[in-house]
């Protein structure tokens, strides 16, 4: 048996370039007059609905978001376009999302002070992966050299904590001697930008951290691992319909129906309490009083849910150094946004602090783990 489990390091990638909230309106706005212009005969016969123009003071208030970072900007702002070209590579290229999850697993590796030979486990683990096989895992555990075996998984936005569940059992099962979870969250082919109600919300990250027994640990930062819990239950509220069958069932694959959508009324209102109850019952089930916590690492969505769910278990809101902020700069970036937190904003903590790292979202499902620094 293994003395403990630790999270050793911990990596960010930050892609090049970025997109406000006033560029997206901009182009957003000026897509949407464009289209009423040319449908106004249909519009004005109510054959469909004129396209609202949206706000950037709208979705800084709604959201807390003021701009996200793009892997690759030219494209999504054209108005003629309204997604990002991507270059196709050709097989013997590194793929796009690898190239990301490769960037962000050298940091995380850096951190933990470890060599590819000290990992034989990488987890891909995020909302989107850009092809089935080979994984993209698989691509990344190649270019790194590690031995060992990797795999991807998808759980949308409780990716990265249902990876890293996965990443402590294999090293408390002994099945593992060091693990990389890694969350390339290239989201924004699967954004709407012509709908004002989803085109702010997402940007595009990477995360890795590395995971390991503490009798290897070598990081001047790492925590242990006291618990973890994941929990799913089904909702139709967040949906992307995309898929495989999609080239033969002859659906448009460039209709909304095919991209992120979701009823964001109902999924604030059923999400914060799932997530303040789990939090609470996680840390119960441990004796761990929530006034104990020193940081809350949360799953970055919207600022509004951050605080609601803070308020709830604390009654009253949290501080920031309590529970970091990170979507104003990088907007929701699926499952790395408690990730990007944890990256920023854990070592100032000292020894015995106690932190929880907690994701929601689609599924519906919300992932934590209770961390202790060393
Ligand atoms: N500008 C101006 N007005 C707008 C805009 C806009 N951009 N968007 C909406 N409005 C309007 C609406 O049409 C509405 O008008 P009306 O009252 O006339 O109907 C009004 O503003 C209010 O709209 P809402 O009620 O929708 O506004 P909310 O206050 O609820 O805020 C939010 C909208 C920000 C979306 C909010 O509901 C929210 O954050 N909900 C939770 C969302 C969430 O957490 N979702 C998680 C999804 S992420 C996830 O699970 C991972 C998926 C995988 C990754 C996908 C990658 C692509």
């Amino acid at each position: 048996m293994i003395s403990s489990v630790v999270i050793s390091g911990v990596g960010l990638w930050t892609p090049a370039y970025s997109i406000s909230n006033e560029e997206l309106v901009d182009s957003y706005n000026a897509w949407a007059e464009q289209f009423n212009a040319k449908n106004f005969d249909a519009i004005e016969k109510g054959q469909i609905e004129a396209k609202p123009l949206s706000s950037a003071a709208f979705i800084e208030k709604a959201s807390g978001i003021k701009s996200r970072y793009i892997y690759s900007k030219e494209g999504a702002l054209d108005i003629n376009r309204m997604r990002p070209i991507l270059e196709v590579r050709n097989d013997e290229q590194v793929s796009h999302q690898a190239e990301m999850a490769i960037a962000a697993a050298k940091k995380a590796l850096e951190a933990a002070n470890k060599k590819a030979s000290d990992i034989d486990m990488v987890i891909v683990s995020c909302a989107y992966t850009q092809r089935s096989y080979p994984a993209i895992a698989i691509e990344v555990q190649a270019a790194l050299g590690i031995e060992g075996f990797g795999f991807d998984m998808l759980v949308a936005c409780s990716a990265a904590t249902f990876g890293l569940q996965r990443a402590v059992d294999a090293i408390k099962a002994g099945s593992s001697k060091g693990v990389l979870v890694i969350n390339p969250e290239l989201t924004s082919p699967q954004v709407n930008y012509m709908d004002r109600d989803s085109h702010f919300i997402f940007g595009d990250v990477a995360t890795a951290v590395v995971v390991e027994s503490s009798e290897t640990c070598q990081s001047a930062h790492s925590f242990d691992v006291l618990s973890s819990k994941c929990i799913t239950s089904y909702s139709n509220n967040i949906r992307s319909n995309f898929g495989y069958t999609t080239r033969v069932t002859d659906e448009d694959p460039y209709s909304a129906d095919m991209l992120f959508h979701q009823n964001g009324r109902k999924v604030f209102k059923e999400v914060c309490p799932m997530a303040a109850d789990h939090i609470e019952s996680h840390l119960k089930s441990h004796g761990i009083q929530v006034s104990e916590l020193k940081r809350w690492w949360l799953h970055q969505a919207n600022i509004n849910m951050n605080l609601l769910i803070s308020k709830r278990l604390l009654g009253r809101d949290a501080t920031l150094e309590e529970a970091p902020v990170v979507l104003d700069e990088y907007a929701n970036t699926a499952s790395a946004g408690s990730i990007i937190a944890f990256a920023k904003h854990h070592k100032d903590l000292a020894a015995g602090d106690i932190g929880v790292i907690c994701s929601f979202g689609a599924g519906y499902s919300i992932g934590s783990l209770i961390l202790r620094k060393r």
